[in-house]
């Protein structure tokens, strides 16, 4: 089954609003196989996002991933990257539509309170960052025959 990373950032965590978004995803069906919280290393920080290493928003980037704790999840169901990156929104909040999470819980592009893996391929290799293969769990879900035909 198709998996991927999602974390609430800093500013998710501390507005409270990590039960809200965690709820959207259980209610959509997918299944939550592997869940920390954390304050993530630079290392892993520079790792994740080495993509945008050279960027002039790069350190407001870094220091505000690093400003508190995170909440860092493993999501499972069928095509769960895209479905995910829909009901996330689009990068710049200001842009996100309403009912998607940072359209409906963020204001600005620095502050957009969760990420998401943008392909499957991304998504193995977040994985891979922030989660050992141990700390990722396998079970049925008891509503999975009324979620996929
Ligand atoms: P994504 O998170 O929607 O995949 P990316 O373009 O990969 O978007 O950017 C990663 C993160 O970097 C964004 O979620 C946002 O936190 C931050 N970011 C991207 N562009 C800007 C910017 O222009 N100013 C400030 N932060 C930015």
């Amino acid at each position: 089954m198709d998996q991927t990373f999602l974390m609430i950032k800093p500013d998710g965590v501390q507005r409270g609003l990590v039960g809200e978004i965690v709820a959207r995803f259980e209610k959509k069906g997918l299944k939550l196989v592997a869940a920390k919280f954390e304050s993530l290393p630079e290392e892993r920080v520079m790792e994740h996002y080495s993509e945008h290493k050279d960027k002039p928003f790069f350190p407001g980037l870094k220091s505000y991933i690093m400003s508190g704790p995170c909440f860092l999840m493993v999501w499972e169901g069928k095509n769960v990257v895209s479905i995910t990156r829909q009901m996330i929104g689009a990068t710049n909040p200001a842009e996100a539509l309403p009912g998607t999470i940072r359209g409906d819980f963020a204001l600005e592009i620095g502050m957009n309170v969760i990420h998401g893996s943008d392909s499957d391929e991304t998504a193995k290799r977040e994985i891979a960052i922030h989660f050992k293969k141990e700390e990722i769990t396998s079970y049925e879900r008891v509503d999975e025959k009324y979620l996929y035909e």
